[in-house]
């Protein structure tokens, strides 16, 4: 089935300079970027963004780091892309991360990871909206 999910570059990621090589990493996995942009979070918008996790001891340090500088944020498309990603990105704490992976690659710790995407249909939808209009995605 083809699926759009979102991702994001987080900002431990795009300070060192890697939006590229995740990028690439990305493509080279056969996902579509149908829309890109950078933006630089504020406090609200990132503790808008993971609403989910605000009951979360982690949640006040999290939307720090997702406002501390730049990301990049894209909606990627293609066959299965949600749990593709998922894959392509790797476990949440980089020292259970395959090889391969993303986070493997590049997390610097289970905060710090790198990236985010989406974990289902549903909050594919919520976080791609949350960014984009659809004059914004290009169709595919
Ligand atoms: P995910 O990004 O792999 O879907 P979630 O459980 O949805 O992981 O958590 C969202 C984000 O919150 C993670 O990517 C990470 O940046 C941060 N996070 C998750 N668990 C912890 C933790 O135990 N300590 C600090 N930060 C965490
Ligand atoms: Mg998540």
């Amino acid at each position: 089935m083809t699926q759009q999910t979102l991702s994001i570059i987080k900002p431990d990621a795009t300070q060192r300079n890697l939006q590229g090589a995740i990028l690439k990493m990305i493509q080279d996995a056969g996902l579509k970027i149908t829309a890109m942009k950078m933006i630089h979070l504020s406090k609200k918008q990132a503790e808008g963004f993971y609403a989910v996790h605000s009951d979360k001891p982690f949640f006040d340090s999290l939307t720090d780091f997702m406002c501390s500088g730049p990301v990049v944020v894209s909606v990627l498309e293609g066959q299965d892309a949600i749990s593709k990603y998922r894959e392509v990105m790797g476990a949440t704490n980089p020292a259970n991360a395959d090889e391969g992976t993303i986070r493997k690659a590049f997390a610097l710790d289970i905060e710090k990871n790198s990236v985010h995407g989406s974990d289902a249909p549903e909050t594919a939808a919520t976080e791609i909206a949350y960014f984009f209009n659809q004059l914004e995605i290009v169709r595919s």
